[in-house]
């Protein structure tokens, strides 16, 4: 196992397009279990492969309070969507940061499984956000695209801070 790097906004390789994964076999498993070392070190709740540079539609989620509960998602496709819900998100890529977001409040999501097989997952709350998020990321969005011009900006500025106090 290992810990991958984790690009950070607004990195331009964040913007690419993650592409279906053909067959699951030992390259995809391992590279969903480093992920899912790298999310559990961070401490976070969801990560995808975009986020490590990995351009291929693989994402790792654990929402649960002891670490135990590992979901992944491969090829994962959004089958029916309802409601509406306001969470504060934040994102391994954009530190520090933490914004309101509005999102659909249930999903029912269509994913390949690590052994090759097909399930579908019924989500609401934190865990149907979460889905939508790490979604996001393998079509290039980041939950920063759908604040305020002026949010976005001052989001910039504050992470060009970060970086240079840690370079
Ligand atoms: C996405 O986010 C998410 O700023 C996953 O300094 C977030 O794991 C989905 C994190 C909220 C739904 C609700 C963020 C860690 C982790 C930071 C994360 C930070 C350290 C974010
Ligand atoms: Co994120």
């Amino acid at each position: 196992m290992a810990l991958l790097p984790i690009l950070k906004f607004p990195d331009p390789r964040l913007r690419k397009k993650a592409a279906l994964i053909a067959t699951v076999d030992d390259s995809i498993r391992k590279l969903a279990a480093d992920m899912a070392e790298t999310m559990y070190a961070a401490p976070g709740i969801g990560l995808a492969a975009t986020q490590v540079d990995a351009h291929k539609q693989l994402v790792v989620i654990d929402i649960s309070e002891d670490r135990s509960e590992l979901i992944t998602l491969i090829n994962p496709r959004i089958t029916e969507r309802d409601g509406e819900q306001v969470y504060e998100e934040g994102c391994l890529s954009v530190p520090g940061i933490y914004e309101k977001v509005t999102r659909a409040e249930h999903v029912k999501v269509r994913t390949l499984t690590l052994d090759g097989g097909e399930r579908e997952i019924e989500a609401h709350g934190l865990l149907a956000v979460c889905i939508q998020h790490e979604m996001d990321h393998l079509q290039g969005k980041v939950f920063v695209d759908y604040l305020s011009q002026l949010k976005q900006t001052r989001i910039r500025t504050r992470l060009a801070k970060q970086a240079r106090e840690t370079a």
